[in-house]
């Protein structure tokens, strides 16, 4: 009997949960047929808790409520959240009407959430609804497949339309990276599109031939990015592709491997991560080297510890030189020298622009992407008013925003209109409001640890109030909340990022840049938002006074010497 060859790039030892509960899966449909059949509890049971991640949703309850439903011997309120597959961002002003009548008529917070990867959130469906609202956007061309677990989600492109050839190249290419990477099991068909059931012959009814039968051992993000506009946030991602032209055309991309944000506090092992430029490719192998990434992170990530699964430990851990030999070695292919390209901007433009092929583009600013009918403006009605009259397409930003692209000049002062009066567009807005962002939290996140998004703005107020006190009211600073070290508002990638910690609690990182390419560093922990304010104020009050021309907040802090540079994550950012 020969003996067993141990991989060294693979970590030895028992197995996480996950990787049972995927492998027993017959593909992700566990009995999550049979869970939603079962009107005694509105949740879903066991492993099925997890698996219809890979469908796109999250069980969730509403926290607010929590406590109040205990007490009265109530499990809590059920319900889910789904996150639909976009790749670009780009849906139809068709498909946006369908959604807006589905978050109207069955989710319970009636809004529709746009999220910092360019899709969409319902939020507060119950049960019973579930079933529905999937062949809801089936009808539309829409699904959820592979937004959530481990797989790769929804592919990010660059959203700015006016370089219009370009990005409808790189969009093209975003589409065939999404249907490339996409689980090939006919678990989501079956169960929500009543399709035909395939015959149980074990434990694996489908082929996964990119991602295995254990799926990946987390999560995997991937953009198209058109320099020199960063507005996905590459550095959060674990594969990026940069598209690089002959001016006009693409002719390649340089691949950006082992970007992430998330750490978990008092764990040192965790840290957020910039991206590692491997090298220039051609365009006619994107494809195979997509999926040597992916698999190479298949075969050696770390199914043991979750907390260290994702591609940036993987890359720290065997080595960047060994990761990248080991892509070359399976597509078959060396990458050339990388391509200069830069990052100089992340925002969106808020307001209108033309396009080079002469069409108008209108980017309105949605404070924390929540498309809601609210005390202070009617944003979903208005929306849904533009969507009526509405003649190109709409896209969603990774900043949250949303672009009504497309329009002809004979259209635009009807649109304008109705975007004026539905408070769509508010020339009062501060350019620290429109660079400002928070991730949900409470009440639908079940991690959150202290409020964001419904934080955020009256926050933004009292900063606003702190830059105008310094006569810098028309500047401002990349700031970012998130309601736990997730980093799902891409809080380590902003020039202050506050973190929650409790109730009214954050720690306050501070060093990243405007264009989105340096990682912040933990300043001060566990602070009320009132001492926050002061600190900031403090250290606005230096920044106006001492800062050299055009210098950004973030570059003045560190040369200041207030925070040290975060190089290398794995050495400094806990150092
Ligand atoms: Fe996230 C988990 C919301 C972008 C890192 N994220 C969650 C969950 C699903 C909570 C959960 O696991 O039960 C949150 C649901 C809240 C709710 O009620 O809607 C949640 N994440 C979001 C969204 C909606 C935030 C937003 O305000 O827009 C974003 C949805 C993106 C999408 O459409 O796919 C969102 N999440 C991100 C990002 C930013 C990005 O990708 O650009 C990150 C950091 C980048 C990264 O992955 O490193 C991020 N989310 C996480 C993590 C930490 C993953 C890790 O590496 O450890 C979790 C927790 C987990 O996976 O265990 C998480
Ligand atoms: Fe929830 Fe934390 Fe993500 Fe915010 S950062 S949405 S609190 S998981």
């Amino acid at each position: 009997m020969s003996a067993q060859v141990i991989d060294p790039n693979v970590v030895q030892g028992p197995l996480a949960v996950n990787e049972r509960i995927k492998g027993q899966s017959k593909n992700l449909r566990g009995t999550i047929s049979a869970d939603l059949d079962d009107q005694i509890t509105g949740g879903f049971t066991s492993d099925n808790f997890q698996l219809i991640r890979f469908h796109g949703m999250y069980q969730q309850d509403d926290r607010d409520i929590r406590n109040e439903r205990a007490k009265q011997k109530l499990e809590p309120l059920h319900n889910v959240m789904l996150r639909a597959r976009m790749p670009g961002g780009i849906i139809t002003p068709k498909q946006w009407l369908a959604i807006d009548k589905f978050a109207e008529d069955h989710s319970s917070y009636g809004s529709i959430r746009l999220t910092t990867r360019q899709t969409f959130q319902f939020h507060g469906v119950l049960k019973p609804n579930i079933k529905l609202m999937h062949q809801t956007l089936n009808s539309i061309g829409i699904d959820s497949i592979a937004t959530a677990g481990d797989v790769n989600r929804n592919v990010l492109c660059t959203s700015n339309p006016i370089e219009s050839t370009l990005h409808q190249q790189a969009y093209q290419w975003a589409i065939k990276i999404s249907e490339h990477l996409l689980p090939k099991t006919r678990a989501y068909a079956e169960i929500w599109l009543d399709g035909e059931k395939v015959e149980d012959t074990g434990d694996n009814i489908d082929v996964e031939p990119i991602l295995g039968n254990n799926y990946l051992p987390r999560k995997f993000k991937t953009t198209v990015v058109i320099p020199p506009d960063n507005d996905i946030d590459v550095h959060a991602n674990d594969l990026n592709f940069v598209a690089i032209s002959d001016g006009e055309n693409l002719i390649g991309f340089n691949v950006l491997v082992g970007g992430g944000l998330a750490m978990t506090f008092g764990d040192n092992s965790t840290y957020p991560r910039r991206a590692d430029d491997f090298g220039f490719i051609e365009l006619k192998d994107t494809l195979a080297f997509a999926e040597a990434v992916v698999t190479t992170q298949r075969d050696w990530g770390n199914r043991v510890n979750r907390k260290n699964a994702k591609t940036k430990y993987t890359l720290d851990r065997v080595g960047i030189d060994t990761f990248k030999a080991e892509v070359e070695r399976r597509t078959g292919i060396a990458f050339a020298a990388s391509r200069p390209f830069e990052f100089t901007t992340r925002g969106d433009r808020i307001g209108w622009v033309e396009g080079i092929d002469g069409k108008q583009h209108l980017t309105l600013f949605i404070e924390n992407g929540r498309i809601k009918d609210n005390n202070l403006a009617p944003l979903k009605t208005g929306v849904k008013k533009i969507a009526e009259i509405h003649q190109g397409d709409f896209r969603m930003t990774a900043n949250q925003n949303l672009i009504v692209a497309g329009v002809a000049t004979e259209d635009k002062a009807a649109i304008e209109k109705i975007a004026i009066a539905h408070g769509l567009i508010d020339d009062t807005q501060s350019a620290q409001r429109q660079n400002s962002m928070a991730c949900v939290a409470f009440p639908t996140c079940p991690l959150a640890m202290a409020e964001a998004e419904r934080f955020l703005p009256e926050y933004v107020t009292r900063l606003e109030g702190l830059l105008s006190k310094h006569n810098i009211s028309d500047e401002h600073i990349i700031f970012r909340v998130t309601g736990c070290p997730n980093g799902c508002g891409r809080a380590m990638l902003a020039e202050i990022g506050l973190v929650g910690r409790g109730p009214d609690k954050y720690n306050v990182y501070l060093g990243g840049n405007i264009a989105g390419t340096r990682v912040p560093k933990l300043y001060k922990e566990n602070l009320t938002s009132n001492s926050i304010l002061s600190l900031l104020d403090e250290l606005i009050g230096q920044w106006v006074a001492e800062r050299q021309p055009q210098e950004c907040f973030g570059d003045f802090v560190i040369r200041a010497g207030i925070i040290a540079e975060v190089k290398n994550s794995a050495r400094d950012f806990h150092g």
